[in-house]
């Protein structure tokens, strides 16, 4: 994996020595259930083979520090491990006091050293991070960082915490030190992801349920089309959307969109606006369909599920509004070239969408894919398969 190799090496330029040990997480895909996080509804996502590394070794000073350098910036951030509590939170709306993806790694250490202040006292790290999981993507890069931190953070100062412990103080640190006001999706998948299964989880209990998803055996792929329209979540559209779940539910008396029903939504539309009414229709009904795609996956397999994905991007774009004019185009384009189904995966406004596509059609649905973006004058976008893989680990 280049991303070891990097993280090794980056950490030697750093230190002038050899790392501890290497930890690593995956990105994700969400294969449906978009926005719903928030609102206290279901997902599926599964991780992704692409993952983040962190090599990281304790420091012999005393001094309790975090020198944390990644492949994505050109100078490294030190910092007093008792100065994190100086620098986070990060106000709601506002810059962190680092440079963003700096914010990600210390954050953890800082919701880690929180959430386990009993086992202090924590020695100083040093960390080098670098990643395979494209950045902006919609494919989690973020909550990879936060993933491969945690593993390591948790082994190195022998916190001993579980997989959605870990989940969230990632969030914790995407919410609370980066200041994107995201849902808990992306880390749960990252944490709990294993080979050839969806995750089915319940974002207001976070129980979770293992639903196979043997793509290959069923002689299909699941093609990411990356359109490299970069989004970020800590700004614009993302906190935006959530606002507006937020007002549907208080217009409605509830204390979540999770507990509103198919049947409530006549008396929703007369209550409120009409962009409201169409953004709280997007989220109940993706919950519904959530829901549909964990039973057809079960009853009929993968092959079955088409349909539920065209109507997740149809809600997306037409309700939500939360897709682009490229990723509408890969998902029509995909679905003209024989893709039993696609739609625009993760946050929206930018990123990637999947389809699901035969096996022994990857190479004709690429091509056209690549053909209708030249032809609108689109970024050439970045075309791969994925299958869905296992959760953090550590790898040397
Ligand atoms: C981003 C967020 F980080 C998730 O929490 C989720 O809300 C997703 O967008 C949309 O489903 O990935």
């Amino acid at each position: 994996m280049t991303a070891a190799h990097d993280a090794r090496t980056l950490f030697t330029r750093l230190t002038g020595r050899e790392p501890d040990g290497l930890w690593s997480a995956p990105g994700r895909v969400n294969l449906i259930g978009e926005h719903t996080d928030y609102n206290d509804g279901f997902v599926l996502p599964f991780a992704i083979p692409q993952r983040t590394v962190a090599a990281v070794g304790r420091r012999d000073d005393d001094r309790g520090r975090v020198l944390v350098g990644s492949t994505f910036a050109d100078e490294p951030v030190e910092v007093g491990l008792d100065d994190l509590d100086r620098l986070f939170p990060t106000a709601p709306g506002s810059h962190p006091a680092v440079p963003e993806w700096a914010a990600y790694p210390l954050g953890v250490a800082w919701a880690l050293r929180q959430a386990a202040v009993e086992a202090g006292p924590f020695g100083g790290l040093d960390i080098a991070i670098a990643s395979d999981v494209p950045v902006g993507a919609g494919l989690s890069s973020s909550a990879a960082i936060e993933g491969a931190t945690a593993s390591a953070l948790n082994e190195l100062w022998g916190t001993g915490l579980d997989g959605t412990t870990l989940a969230r103080i990632g969030r914790c640190a995407e919410n609370e030190a980066v200041g994107a006001p995201t849902g808990i999706m992306d880390q749960m998948a990252s944490m709990l992801g294993r080979p050839d299964t969806a995750i089915f989880l319940d974002c207001r209990s976070l129980e979770t349920q293992l639903v196979p998803l043997a793509v290959a055996e069923a002689g299909l792929a699941i093609l990411v089309i990356d359109t490299r329209v970069k989004h970020a979540h800590s700004t614009g559209g993302y906190r935006e959307r959530r606002a507006s779940c937020e007002l549907g539910a208080s217009i409605l008396g509830v204390s979540a969109l999770r507990d509103v029903s198919i049947d409530d939504l006549p008396r929703a539309q007369e209550l409120m606006d009409d962009v409201t009414f169409r953004r709280v229709r997007h989220i109940v009904t993706e919950n519904q369909r959530v829901l549909d795609t964990v039973r057809v996956l079960r009853e009929q397999g993968v092959r079955a599920i088409g349909d539920l994905l065209l109507a997740s991007h149809a809600s997306m774009r037409d309700d939500f509004e939360i897709s682009t004019p490229e990723l509408d185009a890969a998902v029509d384009t995909a679905l003209a070239a024989g893709a039993l189904g696609a739609r625009m995966t993760g946050g929206g406004f930018g990123g990637a969408a999947i389809a699901l596509i035969e096996q022994d059609a990857v190479e004709a649905v690429s091509d056209a894919v690549n053909g209708a973006f030249a032809a609108s004058r689109f970024a050439a976008p970045l075309l791969f398969t994925v299958t869905p893989s296992a959760g953090p680990r550590r790898d040397a």
